[in-house]
């Protein structure tokens, strides 16, 4: 078989609703180059045609893109030779989204889902010589109203409610983190495969042994041949070590089968080199590589990279707490699944690279992450991305592409998202990365609210308020049983069965914080729930990525520029709230920058101290998971991300990666005493040395204490109740304003291998002397240091710095070691709580 990449000689124009389709095609007039893969923006802005959406407030400007209609035409040409084949089909990866496609003139297909790749037989249109391939894409938001209009608008958090009827990525229609731009072209390849047979499926269903010592891995590879193409073919399957290594291979005759030639055969590999998630052990990847063969000639050969490991998703009786458990188990493993929520990464997603990619998703293993969740409102993502998911060790919870809404689901909506379903399970279920597969983000919840969600009720959901039942709860778990059978399947996220967002059955997402009662940050630990699927908090991005799409003027927090790029509701209230509630109120941009940055880094780790100190052990895992709201942004925006557009990481990464070490220590208040707890994740019991130093803020040391203690492995262990020196804190309302600061170390010998520190708070009330840092640089090795306690410090040298660690706090005369890969002569800035000049 031959591919034909048709990636070249691309042309787009603005439809000219005056002119004949055909002579709006034909016309030399009005076309401008357009990159295929690629989105009509993404033209438009190249040529000049207009600005940066990203900028100022340029989104506001091009709106009128997304309500025309846009024109594609490319001409290629093919050999009498190409053409001597019987078969040829011109494939679609992804059309966005109301596409209707003509081949030398002959209409040939008509698409309204992006979502779904399209393969059409092209052979009895094609021509030696030139030939000219055109697109029409109507206006997403027309046809998404004119499909309202027809249904009735539905109920929905986020964008506009003619989303709800167009399969097209969700957040396109603007988010509360994104805006709103509706793209449109052949946003994924496009290419001519020639030849009368080839392989059109490959299944591997990989089965551990529950003793893991071995795997079983039976192949099922279907073949689409042309009338009579398949006689005498026979299918090589060759099995590939992680090392390269040849370990198995089989030869199959393709046997003829309804509608598609059918081969199978099982490997077994014994003592199998197992896949485990980042940070639990190495990720290898087996090779399966499928050859289809007639009379020695190869005729088409295609790869799977597998990983051999056994993925349960349990739900079991806690001992001694209601509800269940919603625990990730690998390779016989509990595995606490700290991690993220993945948005697409671009409002222009056919421009990310595979280097865009991978630097987020390295960001997120770096941080000891184990979990991504591809979010329902955004797209399935590129193979790049779980490509390297499965490179990584990062665990994927897939979303369906839905959110935040009361979904319709007539017949033919029905039908769309099957054949979108069944594409995509196709396409990503050899990924040992994949872990869940989840019915939609929050579309029970919105249900719920609206008092539409009866969970009882189990008749004809189609006849409900609430329709789209029947699509989470039939439709696609018959797709994944039928396809994908040993995934696990949830309905949505949240879902906890009647409560979709019970705190102790299922997932839930923890607004409390932040969207709900605006609850403090510090509260965290009480709405905990068995896995925290979503949870966050809100802050600027980085003074420079704020530069990058403001005017000098405009470089203020309350500009409405700024302002235009916070699109959270209530944003600019809730950020207020949470300010002066705990620090003292900032003054300019980059202390505005600086304080909501703080705000987010301590909100995220208390999150994560509390919850991970609920990973108890067998038959206590009370937490098993804790995903952040949310990993990316798609645009320079103030959002909960904590990697802003330009990849530059906030404070708050790094207090997420500091609270999913390893071993981490944790303190928390009890009344007059201190308690202390441990986590380890490792699968070694650790014997280590506590060791509480309690401090004035002034400097002068209180109290100091050291006890021996064990570790238990992968689990947390409680470490007990400590006097804290002093006494009982006073305590004003509900917050404690002791001005005693606790520094908890960990110590393996002579290496300090966990830090915590417990500040007096409100932040606000402390009279904070200067700290005196000092920062000694060895080259790249850097070490703090303090003579007084120091909250938060930020050390900033510009793009290009990875550092091991920072926005940390320091304790009186104790060293920080530090490393900043790529630092050279530069200078660094430091900011910390406090400082009058917080930078
Ligand atoms: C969630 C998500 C998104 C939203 C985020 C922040 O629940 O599912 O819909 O962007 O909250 O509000």
């Amino acid at each position: 078989m031959q591919t034909i990449q048709l990636h070249e000689n691309w042309q787009l124009k603005e439809r000219d609703p005056r002119q004949p389709l055909l002579e709006d095609f034909a016309s030399p007039v009005g076309w401008l180059p357009a990159r295929v893969p690629g989105v009509v923006h993404l033209d438009l802005i190249a040529a000049g045609k207009i600005p940066d959406p990203f900028y100022g407030l340029n989104e506001l400007d091009v709106q009128w893109v997304g309500e025309r209609d846009w024109l594609y035409r490319c001409t290629f040409s093919l050999t009498s030779e190409s053409l001597g084949q019987e078969a040829a089909d011109l494939c679609f990866d992804g059309l966005d989204t109301f596409a209707t496609v003509w081949l030398n003139g002959q209409l040939v297909l008509a698409s309204d889902n992006m979502f779904v790749p399209q393969r059409l037989r092209a052979r009895a249109w094609l021509q030696a010589g030139q030939n000219e391939l055109h697109i029409l894409f109507e206006s997403a938001w027309r046809k998404g109203k004119e499909i309202e209009a027809r249904y009735g608008r539905r109920p929905l958090w986020n964008g506009d409610s003619s989303r709800l009827f167009v399969r097209k990525a969700q957040y396109h229609y603007g988010w509360d983190w994104g805006p709103t731009l509706l793209t449109a072209g052949p946003w994924r390849g496009v290419r001519l495969e020639v030849g009368d047979v080839r392989i059109s499926e490959v299944d591997c269903p990989v089965e551990l042994s529950p003793d893991l010592k071995t795997a079983t891995l039976p192949v099922r590879v279907m073949v689409a041949a042309a009338n009579g193409a398949a006689e005498g073919l026979s299918i090589k399957l060759e099995l590939i070590d992680p090392s390269g290594h040849s370990i198995d291979s089989a030869s199959v005759p393709a046997v003829a089968t309804e509608p598609a030639f059918v081969a199978a055969h099982t490997f077994a590999v014994s003592a199998p080199q197992l896949w485990w998630p980042n940070g639990y052990g190495p990720q290898p990847l087996y090779r399966l590589v499928v050859t289809l063969v007639r009379d020695g000639d190869e005729f088409h050969r295609c790869e799977q990279r597998l990983g051999l490991r056994r993925l349960r998703l349990l739900q079991e009786p806690l001992a001694g707490e209601t509800g269940t458990t919603f625990l990730f188990e690998v390779n016989n493993t509990p595995i606490f699944c700290g991690g993220a929520n993945w948005i697409p990464a671009d409002s222009f997603t056919p421009r990310l690279s595979p280097e865009h990619y991978g630097r987020l998703l390295r960001l997120a293993a770096g941080a000891h992450m184990t979990m991504l969740r591809v979010w329902g409102g955004g797209i399935y993502e590129d193979d790049v991305f779980y490509d390297l998911c499965d490179e990584l060790g990062l665990l994927v919870w897939q979303d369906f592409m839905f959110a935040c809404g009361m979904y319709p689901a007539h017949a033919e909506f029905q039908a769309s998202v099957r054949a979108e379903a069944e594409a995509n399970v196709r396409r990503l279920r050899h990924h040992p990365s994949l872990a869940l597969w989840s019915g939609n983000n929050e579309d029970y919840s919105i249900a719920a609210s609206l008092g539409a969600y009866d969970a009882a009720f189990d008749g004809d959901f189609t006849e409900t308020r609430f329709p789209a039942r029947a699509i989470y709860e039939r439709l696609l778990p018959a797709v994944c049983a039928e396809l994908d059978p040993a995934r696990s399947y949830w309905p949505g996220s949240p879902y906890g069965g009647a409560d979709p967002n019970s705190q102790t059955v299922g997932d839930r997402h923890t607004w409390d914080v932040w969207h709900g009662v605006v609850a403090p940050y510090q509260d965290y630990p009480k709405y905990e729930g068995r896995f925290v699927s979503e949870f966050g908090m809100l802050s600027f991005p980085a003074v420079r990525t704020i530069e990058s799409y403001t005017t000098p003027a405009e470089r203020h927090p309350q500009s409405r520029t700024v302002e235009h790029h916070n699109k959270a509701g209530g944003g600019v209230r809730r950020v207020a709230t949470y300010i002066s509630e705990n620090i003292r109120l900032p003054a300019g941009l980059r202390q505005q920058v600086y304080a909501t940055q703080f705000v987010q880094a301590e909100a995220l780790a208390s999150a994560y101290r509390g919850w991970r100190r609920r990973w108890g052990g067998p038959g206590r895992y009370a937490v098993a998971g804790a995903l952040v709201w949310q990993l990316d942004d798609c645009w320079p925006v103030s959002s909960w991300a904590i990697v802003d557009s330009a990849m530059r990481v906030k404070p708050a990464y790094y207090a997420v990666r500091r609270e999913l070490a390893p071993v981490v220590v944790g303190l928390a208040r009890a009344g007059g005493e201190v308690a202390v707890w441990a986590v380890n994740s490792t699968g070694q019991t650790i014997k280590a040395q506590l060791e509480l130093n309690t401090w004035e803020l002034s400097g002068g040391q209180v109290d100091s204490q050291k006890t021996a203690l064990t570790l238990m492995p992968n689990q947390a262990t409680e470490l007990g109740l400590f006097k804290a020196a002093g006494g009982a804190d006073p305590v004003v309302g509900d917050q404690v304003v002791a001005d005693h600061v606790i520094g908890a170390r960990l110590l393996a010998g002579d290496s300090v291998i966990a830090r915590a520190a417990l500040w007096p708070e409100p932040f606000k009330y402390l009279d904070l002397p200067d700290p005196q840092i000092v920062l000694a640089h060895g080259g790249e090795d850097l070490t703090l240091r303090a003579a007084r306690p120091a909250k938060g410090v930020w050390l900033d040298a510009g793009d290009g710095v990875a550092w091991s660690d920072n926005f940390v706090d320091l304790m009186p005369g104790e060293d920080y070691p530090l490393t900043a890969a790529g630092l050279g002569e530069r200078p660094v800035h430091m900011a910390w709580l406090g400082q009058s000049d917080a930078r």
